[in-house]
């Protein structure tokens, strides 16, 4: 699968976003389609030492029986140790091309907020680029102004051709409008790991993406 298909539907979850149990959860969002995991503990509550590892021992387990590429949120040791798909990181984390020396061919994503920081991250090798919070979230609560689509618009306006998955309160509602702006695809953290139903919700999303795929 090429970079762009994988992020069509980008589940990103740690143990402290859900309210059932987690690899269920997890294991759902695998049944309904997701395209790609992010693996991202962190926050109250968060697991650390041995049952961290553990816990991701798990959730990659469980994505690699579905085939989707596992991808680890700012920890290169961890990604390393467990020889995951990929890191993705924040502009408050390690370098890019530190990061990209460290994990050689791995995917690699990096959360980007205007044309500069865009512009550097390819040139240090980012695989894709993560832009948000596009709508009003109440999972990160570090974030940035929320930015509507204006950002992928305007990236895609200044020539950038790297995939792109948007970031912040989406939901199958607002997803459509995120990828007729220029994205690739979508990354997701509550609206899956909260719903009763995270097959169903993670199959809507597919569905959503495709349709505005086609407008886009
Ligand atoms: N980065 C920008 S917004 C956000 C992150 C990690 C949280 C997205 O979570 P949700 O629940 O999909 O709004
Ligand atoms: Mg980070």
């Amino acid at each position: 699968m090429n970079v762009r298909e994988l992020l069509q539907v980008y589940f990103i979850m740690g143990s402290n976003n859900c309210t059932r149990n987690p690899l269920h959860v997890v294991e759902e969002a695998l049944q309904g389609g997701i395209t790609l995991f992010q693996f991202r503990e962190k926050g109250d509550d968060a697991l650390s030492g041995e049952e961290y590892v553990t816990f991701a021992k798990e959730v990659q387990i469980l994505c690699k029986q579905y085939g989707v590429p596992f991808i680890v949120n700012d920890d290169v040791e961890l990604a390393l140790l467990l020889e995951a798909d990929g890191v993705h990181i924040g502009q408050e984390d390690d370098k890019v091309e530190e990061v990209r020396a460290k994990i050689g061919d791995k995917l690699l994503g990096v959360s980007t907020h205007n044309i500069e920081e865009a512009r550097y991250a390819i040139k240090c090798g980012a695989d894709y680029l993560g832009v948000g919070p596009i709508f009003p979230t109440g999972t990160k609560k570090d974030t940035r102004a929320v930015q509507g689509t204006t950002v992928i618009e305007s990236f895609r306006r200044e020539g950038l051709t790297i995939p792109i998955v948007g970031i912040g309160g989406i939901t199958a509602e607002n997803a459509e409008v995120v990828v007729r702006a220029g994205a690739d695809g979508v990354s997701v953290i509550s609206a899956i790991s909260l719903s009763d139903d995270a097959k169903a919700r993670a199959e809507a999303f597919c569905h959503v993406v495709k349709k505005g795929q086609k407008f886009g």
